[in-house]
């Protein structure tokens, strides 16, 4: 039984990635040092699982910003608004990526160019760039990335299997662009086809005898003109002579509803998830033909628990007993892209905690031990070490806390009900606000300064007092209330330079978490995020940001609006626990909220913001009972920790990422939203939205770009949503929290969009 890994963090053990491309984007480095970076990371993952003893490689995982960006440029699916400026192709790629904005110099013209759509992938904290698709898109090879990645792996003296993602999910997960609405992508699958056909023969003519091809939109509900173009896509692949043998692959659940789509292709051998859906084992396995391979996926690609060896042995030993050692292998569920690079580079976690863990480093390493054993080699000690690890978690004092327990018995309808509906609660609060029309506000954050950074990490190493940390954060907050002030915005926040992340920032906080030092996963580009770790029932020991806020309230007349992130934004972008329901988490998580929900309240904070970014993503991928429960249990866990205040307490959210349902968010009650907005370029999506009962800020400026709107952009685009939105209900805000941005374009955009809700208010009140 072989052993294999769809995919290894690129980030490197220290950030390496981040480091280079940002260096690359800031001119401190060249394009030939960023190079050697990539190059130096892809040999270091590949001898490491080499050494490990994996039987399967891959290669083609790394990329410098996004897999799928990577397909988009090799398949030369580039709009024209970027061919344009005939950039190198590297900062082609990255213009996509992340827009670019440069003034002309002596040697080159100017650019403007915004970034193309990033979308959440499936239900993971990672985001894509949406490949996007215009009548002009003419496919061909540019360059050959994965064919040169084979090459350098080879001359390493490791044979890889390259992957990449399939035709079908490559176009069903893209969209048409604004010029070219009435194109439906996979209308462009024939003419795609042969430039992957010709990636493919370069790979064999290369050397490679084998390639994984994701199709992860197998596990979506897939309309049957879908599911007959994966049977089209397949089938011709296979009639084509002269191509490595191919893997078909699917992660994150399960692929029975398309099973006739899959059901005797003419590949090699198939790939499923059987960490999230053991379920389907038998009806998949049914349809594996009889020279045909599968691919048991069946240590976690998405979280962080140690494997159960004797639990997945016996799992993958059914695959064995109807298949036969030759044609099972065992593998990763998924790549691991989602986890955290190397436990040992843990040194502050409890030890104990440590044990139950398991990083990309450490998967490796079980799924060659598992492969082993099933193969009946002799790996008794690493069994018992196991088998100790997985019984001592079960029997953990860090599990269990009954005060939890029984407040999450304790809760009732009437939890997770406002005092009124919210017309009534709105009268209240326009009497105590006298907002003025078009509202304008900031999601949150502010711009994360090296400055910030530094002290952090020296109060975090101990080198700054906390005394002296306070006085840095308040000097921090006063400057950002001033600098609202200055700019006239209508609610201040108090822009969070004491928090790292939006969701570890609070699991340091709450008990039942632990957090790493260096357990960084890509989130998009090159920023990443450190997820905490839910170990155990979930509580809020003290106040958590209630401190800052009422600082900042105590600077400035204007209303300060406290900052929380949701219950299912704080589940979400945790590793959680497997051993309980995320209801359950979610509602532990919700009843700590709402404590500090009410301490912003009882402490004078009027306006209080409760995040929830992640709602969307945690919505199971098929429609079904699963995902009707998601949506009422999700809505109540927000609902429980926003429903303890007062009428005229103004109770915010935020939602971004992701096309989102009205209805799913009308069920949160919240009083104001404000959803990402830019890049919807869809005038349908302002309709949806107009119905929405409550008050909603469409998010007008994309905050993952440096680049500045003017105001007459701000205006034009106001005035198009205004064709189909009502004024009365509307805010000016930006996407998203600001602090990716620098302080120079933040002042800019922030005053254009101030100015352009000022020429609004003035036409609307004449
Ligand atoms: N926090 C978490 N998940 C997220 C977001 C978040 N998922 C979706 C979205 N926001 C992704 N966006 C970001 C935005 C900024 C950063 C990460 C993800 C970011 N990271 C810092 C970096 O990479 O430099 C590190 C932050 C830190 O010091 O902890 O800025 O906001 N959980
Ligand atoms: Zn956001």
């Amino acid at each position: 039984v072989q052993s294999a890994v769809l995919g290894f963090p690129r980030i490197g053990p220290n950030r390496e990635l981040k480091k280079a491309t940002e260096g690359y984007w800031n001119g401190k480095i060249t394009v030939d040092e960023l190079f050697k970076v990539g190059k130096d990371l892809r040999a270091q993952n590949w001898k490491l699982q080499k050494d490990a003893g994996v039987d399967i490689i891959a290669s083609n995982d790394f990329s410098f910003y996004d897999q799928i960006l990577d397909l988009s440029v090799l398949f030369n699916v580039i709009p024209e608004r970027y061919a344009k400026y005939e950039l190198p192709l590297i900062d082609t790629f990255f213009a996509m990526g992340r827009g670019l904005q440069r003034k002309a110099t002596e040697t080159s013209n100017a650019v403007d160019v915004t970034a193309l759509e990033m979308v959440k992938w499936f239900d993971s904290n990672y985001h894509y760039v949406r490949p996007t698709f215009s009548h002009s898109t003419a496919f061909k090879l540019n360059g050959q990335k994965p064919v040169d990645e084979f090459l350098e792996a080879k001359a390493l003296g490791i044979q890889t299997r390259p992957v990449v993602v399939g035709p079908v999910s490559f176009l069903h997960l893209g969209k048409a662009d604004k010029d070219s609405l009435d194109l439906a992508p996979l209308s462009l699958l024939e003419k795609l086809l042969p430039a992957y056909i010709e990636l493919l023969k370069k790979l064999a003519a290369a050397g490679a005898t084998e390639v994984q091809i994701d199709e992860p939109i197998l596990v979506l509900d897939l309309p049957q003109n879908v599911q007959d173009a994966i049977k089209a896509t397949y089938t011709k692949l296979g009639q084509e002579a002269g191509l490595p043998k191919i893997t078909l692959a699917s992660y994150f659940g399960t692929v029975l509803p398309n099973l006739a789509a899959i059901k005797g292709l003419p590949v090699s051998g198939f790939h499923f998830d059987f960490v999230r859906a053991p379920e389907q084992f038998e009806e998949v396995a049914a349809i594996v033909g009889d020279d045909q391979v599968l691919s048991v996926g069946i240590v976690d690609g998405r979280n962080i628990w140690k494997n159960d060896f004797k639990k997945s042995s016996d799992f993958v030993n059914k695959a064995v007993a109807k298949l036969g050692k030759d044609r099972v292998v065992v593998a990763t569920s998924s790549s691991l892209l989602h986890t955290p690079v190397d436990l040992e580079n843990e040194s502050k976690l409890n030890p104990e905690l440590k044990g139950y863990f398991s990083f990309a480093t450490q998967k490796v390493a079980e799924v060659v031990v598992i492969a082993k054993n099933v193969s009946g080699a002799d790996v008794k000690a690493a069994l018992d070490a196991n088998a100790a690890s997985i019984s001592a978690r079960a029997n953990s004092t860090f599990i269990n806390d009954s005060t939890v327990q029984s407040r999450i018995k304790a809760i009732d309808a009437k939890l997770s009900t406002r005092q009124a509906p919210f017309p009534q609660r709105l009268n209240e609060q326009v009497e105590q606000f006298h907002f003025p029309l078009f509202p304008t506000t900031t999601i949150g954050s502010f711009p994360q300064t090296k400055d910030i950074r530094i002290n952090r990490n020296k109060f975090v190493k101990g080198t700054l007092s906390p005394e002296e940390y306070e006085k840095f954060i308040n000097s921090e907050i006063e400057k950002v209330i001033r600098f609202q002030e200055e700019i006239d915005l209508d609610v201040l926040v108090h822009g969070e330079p004491e928090r790292n992340d939006m969701v570890q920032y609070f699991g340091e906080q709450i008990k039942g978490y632990a957090f790493t030092t260096n357990g960084w996963v890509q989130s998009y580009g090159s920023r990443y995020v450190r997820p905490p770790i839910i170990v155990g029932d979930l509580s809020r020991p003290e106040a958590m940001s209630v401190k800052e806020s009422v600082y900042a309230q105590s600077l400035t007349k204007k209303v300060v609006k406290g900052m929380l992130t949701g219950p299912i934004t704080c589940l979400r972008w945790s590793f959680p626990r497997d051993d309980v329901d995320q209801k359950t988490q979610a509602f532990q998580l919700a009843l700590a909220l709402r404590d500090e929900v009410n301490d912003l309240e009882a402490a004078g904070i009027r306006v209080i913001q409760v995040d929830e970014p992640a709602l969307r993503e945690g919505l199971p991928l098929r429609s079904g009972a699963e995902r009707d429960s998601y949506k009422v249990w999700s809505a109540e866990a927000f609902r429980i920790a926003t429903s303890g205040v007062a009428n005229k307490t103004q109770i915010h959210s935020h939602f971004c990422y992701s096309d989102l349902d009205p209805n799913h968010i009308k069920a949160l009650d919240a009083d104001v939203v404000s959803i990402e907005f830019s890049k919807k370029d869809d005038p349908n999506y302002i309709a949806e939205f107009s119905n929405y009962p409550n008050h909603l800020g469409l998010g007008l400026f994309d905050i993952h770009s440096p680049r500045v709107p003017s105001t007459e952009e701000f205006i034009s685009k106001i005035d198009t949503i205004l064709k189909s939105y009502p004024a009365e209900k509307f805010w000016v805000n930006p996407d998203c929290g600001l602090k990716t941005r620098g302080w120079e374009e933040t002042r800019l955009s922030l005053t254009h969009m101030v100015e352009a809700a000022k020429h609004f208010r003035n036409k609307y009140t004449k």
